[in-house]
């Protein structure tokens, strides 16, 4: 799965109350048939991305078109089945599951699907058969499919897995294990499920010699559990780990989103209060400006009046004092000139 697309299988992490406690009881309610409860019976489960083989890798094992193996991007297996088959006296019980990143399910109905296939190996699986094609580039799909077994199934569950690698006939030019050996990330799956692995070639159903490998390494399998298989319990028990990861990653969100919202409070109240400070003291500068301006104001007022008065008053005295002599020296002059020019006409007139 690239970065950034949309998960079917994390994104179904994410909602473990979408499954109704009555879904889950129905699950839990499945009454077994003899042939789960008798103890000789080989229960094995098929797990993987979808075209990666299972169905094909069931028929294998079973020696019968029991699954539809089909080459679709979308996974043909949308339920869980199951079919048995007999092999030396032993019979076998093969759940084939739909692919985990199936595109035409979501993701709780691929998980409520898949789950089902511990249910309905009561009293457990002896095996998971990890299915992984070779040939092909290991995406990052590939490996959150794992991921999500390993996650869902829990730790216990590599004890009881083994890796088949299907396509055997795809890898050319190169021995199988050279190529998985070349893989950082398979040799590192491979060591996460101690050491079990086998190869197969779905194409080839006669060769028988594949198969019964796989099936002695189940053997052996079991024999190193003793007998036992995975339970239901611990499928519980990974569950409720997967339940407390997600409470605890939901609480650390919630105490994230209220660290921000207490932050962006306290950002608010920063800047609220400096922009009142800020107010504050433009509000006092300007009142002080004001003050400071008013006493020169007054004084101007005062030297303006202070010395326009006495100038005005002087000129005014100087007016009133020096108006009358203006006006006797013109009025005199006036009367002599008056006076002249009648003197000399009776002077004309005597003559
Ligand atoms: N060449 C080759 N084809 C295979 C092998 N295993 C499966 N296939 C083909 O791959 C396609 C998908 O297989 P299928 O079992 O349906 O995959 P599933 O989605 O995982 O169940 C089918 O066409 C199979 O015939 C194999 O080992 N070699
Ligand atoms: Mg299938």
């Amino acid at each position: 799965m690239m970065s950034g697309e949309s998960d079917p299988l994390l994104g179904n992490e994410e909602d473990p109350s979408s499954e109704s406690p009555s879904e889950v009881s129905n699950i839990l309610s499945f009454s077994p048939s003899t042939d789960e409860m008798d103890e000789s019976t080989v229960r094995m489960v098929l797990l993987g991305k979808t075209g990666s083989g299972k169905s094909a890798t069931g028929n294998s094992i079973l020696s019968r078109e029991a699954f539809t193996a089909q080459c679709s991007p979308e996974s043909t297996t949308k339920i869980c089945r199951k079919e048995n088959n007999e092999e030396n006296g032993r019979l076998i019980s093969v759940i084939d599951t739909p692919g985990l990143c199936d595109t035409s399910m979501s993701p709780e109905e691929v998980k409520r699907e898949i789950e089902k296939c511990v249910y309905m190996s009561v009293p457990g699986p002896h095996v998971f058969l990890l299915v992984i094609r070779l040939g092909v580039k290991i995406t990052e799909e590939e490996q959150n499919t794992v991921k999500w077994i390993q996650k869902n199934f829990g730790e216990d569950a590599s004890r009881y897995t083994i890796i088949v690698f299907t396509f055997r006939d795809s890898v050319k030019g190169t021995t199988v294990q050279e190529y998985i050996h070349a893989s950082k990330y398979l040799r590192n799956l491979i060591d996460s499920c101690g050491d079990r692995y086998t190869f197969l070639n779905n194409e080839d159903p006669d060769d028988r010699t594949q198969v019964d490998e796989l099936l002695k390494k189940i053997q052996e399998l079991i024999q190193k559990n003793g007998g036992k298989s995975y339970t239901n319990a611990m499928y519980e028990e990974a569950q409720e780990k997967i339940r407390q990861e997600e409470e605890r990653v939901r609480q650390e969100e919630e105490r994230q989103k209220e660290e921000e919202k207490q932050r962006i409070i306290e950002e608010y109240e920063r800047i609220k209060n400096r922009w009142k400070a800020q107010l504050k003291s433009d509000l006092q500068k300007m009142v002080n400006e004001c003050f400071n301006c008013w006493p020169k104001s007054v004084f101007g007022i005062v030297k303006a009046v202070m010395i326009g008065v006495p100038v005005f008053l002087l000129g005014a005295s100087f007016l009133i004092v020096t108006s009358p002599i203006i006006f006797a020296v013109w009025a005199f002059r006036k009367i002599r000139n008056k006076l002249k020019t009648e003197a000399e006409y009776i002077h004309i007139a005597n003559d």
